[in-house]
């Protein structure tokens, strides 16, 4: 018999942790999700789930960073399975992205304790820090320093926009642990996670199967003109930021149709804000953000050749400064051949349609694949997959059968002999 995952029960689980920093947002009337890393809403966010650990009798041990890492017992003592995500949300969130990982990892051991199985490794359900990194300005934060990407101090040296310490938020919120940031090698790393795009569902499937993440790319610009009225300045005496920030973001539109960079080129520019912001003011400065995503690794460096030789070009052309720092840069990562065919094993078994798919979005897996085999369990969503936004949703049956393929894939690793 088969072993299943409780459906309302993980159901009710993310529908409690979705009540944490919700608000009703006023563009879909719906009610979302807001906890970015490291605010009150996030500590409670965290608070929540640790609390749900320490129900389940996990162990729970917070780094140095805040990871939260909270662990079963195994029969014997062999490095452990890790299943994670992030509990931390962008500003306009469903209750899906990250959460269902999480709490679909304690539902997994919840299972396991219902069953009175003890698997012969131990499990070790984990949220990272800030994965969204839309408030210190660079993703998977936690895992990339728990892998080594990101040293410690510089993670504790970045600040938000209103220059807020990331370290001083860790501190205030309670989350900065005493245990060493940098991860022991976990036997493998299992993440299942909503795909946030449109592929699953519109070709009827019900799990994917994650072969790897695309390469992220993120800058963020100063553009500094020179503030003037509006009606006495002659437009050919103009250094105008928001002009500037403008051409950019057209420029990135026309990079994309260009094919130059191959067709699977995103860019977005998330944000823009002119300087000082008001109708009579021709804006002196702007602030923006780049953000590049390509599959391919050569051609993700010629899109961002290209991009910052047109910052350039703009500068000498509007007679404006622009400085550029990059905020985030990650390459393509390839998931383990092992972990991406036991979840095609476990969804076959099921009887499930799945696909192999590339990872739109960047993860904590794909840093965890620095130390060990890892891989992800995607889930379609309804409405053309929308995510970093309140319509995110996926349904219980999505769900269930993400989490079930995970039980699946954790119970084959966790068998598994060796150190
Ligand atoms: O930006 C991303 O891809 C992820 O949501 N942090
Ligand atoms: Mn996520
Ligand atoms: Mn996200």
């Amino acid at each position: 018999m088969r072993l299943e995952i409780d459906s309302d029960r993980l159901q009710r689980e993310l529908e409690e942790l979705g009540r944490i920093g919700r608000y009703l947002d006023e563009s879909t009337g719906l009610w979302g999700v807001d906890r970015l890393a490291l605010t009150d809403a996030d500590g409670e966010g965290r608070r929540h789930v640790v609390a749900r650990m320490k129900s389940l009798g996990l162990t729970v041990t917070i780094d140095r960073i805040g990871n939260v890492y909270a662990r079963r017992e195994g029969r014997e003592k062999l490095s452990p399975v890790l299943l994670g995500s992030h509990v931390d949300s962008v500003e306009t969130a469903g209750r899906f992205d990250g959460c269902l990982g999480v709490l679909g990892g304690l539902e997994v051991v919840q299972t396991l304790d219902d069953a009175e199985i003890q698997t012969r490794r131990p499990i070790v359900v984990a949220f990272f820090t800030d994965e969204e990194g839309c408030r210190f300005g660079t993703d998977m934060l936690g895992s990339a320093v728990a892998t080594g990407r990101i040293p410690l101090e510089a993670a504790y040296a970045l600040r938000d926009r209103e220059g807020k310490l990331l370290r001083d938020e860790l501190t205030r919120v309670g989350f900065l642990g005493g245990a060493p940031e940098r991860l022991d090698p976990p036997h493998a790393y299992l993440e299942c996670h909503v795909e946030q795009g449109p592929t699953l569902r519109a070709a009827g499937l019900d799990v994917g199967v994650v072969a790897g993440v695309q390469a992220i790319s993120w800058h963020e610009l100063t553009i500094v003109g020179k503030s003037a009225h509006a009606g006495t300045t002659p437009m050919e005496l103009r250094a105008d930021a928001g002009v500037a920030a403008a051409r950019i973001n057209l420029k990135l539109r026309e990079l994309v149709a260009s094919g130059r960079h191959g067709a699977a080129l995103r860019a977005t520019m998330g944000v823009i804000a002119p300087r000082p912001g008001l109708v009579n003011v021709v804006p002196g400065r702007a602030t923006a953000t780049v953000d590049l995503r390509n599959p391919d690794g050569a051609l993700m460096r010629g899109a961002e050749a290209e991009i910052v030789a047109f910052y350039e070009e703009v500068a000498r052309e509007e007679k404006v400064k622009i400085s550029w720092r990059q905020t985030a840069r990650t390459d393509p990562v390839a998931f383990s051949p092992r972990v991406r065919e036991r979840v095609a094993a476990a969804a076959s078994e099921r009887g499930l349609r799945h696909a192999s798919i590339v990872s739109g979005a960047g993860h904590d897996a794909q840093e965890l694949a620095r130390l060990c085999p890892a891989g992800m369990v995607f889930v379609p969503g309804e409405y053309d997959g929308i995510s970093h936004n309140p319509r995110e949703f996926s349904t219980p049956k999505q769900c269930a059968d993400g989490v079930n393929v995970l039980l699946d894939v954790l119970l084959a690793f966790a068998e598994e002999g060796g150190e």
